[in-house]
């Protein structure tokens, strides 16, 4: 395997050190509850990860993930198991706000150059998840491309084509089937040799299935999704990436259940790109598109060039994402306000010291 296939580049590179030149370079292949898989130069290793790395690291984003990049040493009589000594910064990740109440950014992959966000043209077929994925993506700084996947089965294609194109304005669109093998010719021509690419979408949408197309071997499980709703049954479970004979690296991920939002306003409006152009034309700038004159939103919904809905996801998104930097602002208040606390014990216990 060599360095440049599996996606190395300047950009890590340029961040090796004097002192790290015994080092050897290796991705990411796989985390499960084992450890890591990693390929190198010098093969696939097994990695784990020194205390020391856990100690010294101040969130779990910097821990390392599918697609990541490390440096390690091989252990002394293990030639195959390997210690990861350093995480290289990442050119781009894949982020959500991690299930549930913590307030901790998920990444699911890094250093990815196109994000494929997968929707089912059968029942599972959900246009504002897909506006979800769409704003992640754009966090992530990989190019988002949204596969359409089931196209065999579908008798409605031309109209689902168009509700999602709406929503995606400047997106490319691909319709595929992972089944029949339409279109999976065109997806390997989009990853090119040292290129990444991330498989993301719900349970059951065909993510495995694609990437065995793809591999042309069955190289992940998959299964049949619920008759009526068409959800899968979450399969998959671990992150993997894989290498297409030919073309570049791609990674396979679990079925998410919520797609929790990660990121700032700047993205927002790069997924709301339309939005953004209509309000430009609004009278006031501070336009809140509810009742004003002059406002170009409006009209436009009235017009029927935009569907109302667009403006209520972008509303919902918009407080999300609110929400969430209210949250992390509170918890860098309390971070401070309990290292002041830290610090006025340490002072106090001085005098006492000289006593
Ligand atoms: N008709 C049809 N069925 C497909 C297509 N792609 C996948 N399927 C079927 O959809 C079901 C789910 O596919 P998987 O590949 O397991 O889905 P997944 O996205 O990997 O699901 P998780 O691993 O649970 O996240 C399987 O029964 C596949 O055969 C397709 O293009 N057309
Ligand atoms: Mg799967
Ligand atoms: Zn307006």
């Amino acid at each position: 395997m060599n360095l440049k296939e599996l996606g190395w580049s300047d950009f890590f590179d340029d961040q090796l050190l004097p002192d790290e030149k015994h080092l050897i370079p290796a991705r990411v292949v796989r985390q499960d509850l084992s450890g890591y898989l990693l390929y190198s130069e010098r093969g696939t290793l097994t990695g784990s990860l020194p205390g020391k790395f856990r100690h010294d690291i101040t969130s779990k984003a910097e821990l390392p993930t599918v697609g990541d990049w490390v440096l390690v040493s091989l252990l002394e009589h293990e030639p195959d198991k390997a210690a990861i000594r350093k995480l290289m910064h990442r050119r781009s990740q894949f982020s959500r706000k991690e299930a549930g109440e913590q307030l901790d950014e998920q990444i699911i992959a890094a250093n990815i150059d196109t994000a494929f966000i997968v929707c089912g043209l059968d029942d599972n077929f959900n246009v504002q998840r897909i506006e979800r994925y769409l704003l992640l993506a754009f966090e992530s700084r990989a190019t988002p491309h949204i596969l359409l996947n089931k196209a065999d089965i579908c008798n409605d294609l031309n109209e689902k084509v168009n509700a999602v194109r709406q929503v995606a304005p400047g997106v490319e669109i691909s319709t595929i089937s992972g089944l029949t093998g339409q279109g999976i010719e065109n997806l390997r021509d989009c990853i090119g040799i040292g290129q990444t690419a991330v498989l993301l979408g719900s349970s059951g949408v065909g993510k495995s299935t694609i990437i065995n197309t793809l591999l042309g071997f069955e190289r992940f499980q998959t299964s049949s999704v619920r008759e009526g709703d068409s959800k899968g049954r979450h399969t998959t479970s671990f992150r993997e990436m894989a290498q297409i004979p030919g073309a570049g690296l791609i990674i396979d991920t679990p079925g998410m259940r919520e797609i929790q939002i990660w990121g700032d306003e700047s993205s927002l409006f790069q997924a709301f790109d339309d939005l953004g152009e209509l309000a430009n034309q609004c009278k006031f700038r501070d336009c809140s598109h509810v009742n004003e004159p002059g406002c170009a939103v409006k009209a436009a919904i009235e017009s029927g060039d935009l569907d109302e809905a667009r403006l209520i996801s972008y509303r919902k998104l918009q407080r999300e994402l609110q929400h969430l930097s209210e949250q992390q602002d509170i918890r860098v208040r309390l971070e401070r306000k309990s290292a002041g606390k830290r610090s006025s014990r340490m002072y106090r216990k001085r005098p006492n010291k000289r006593d």
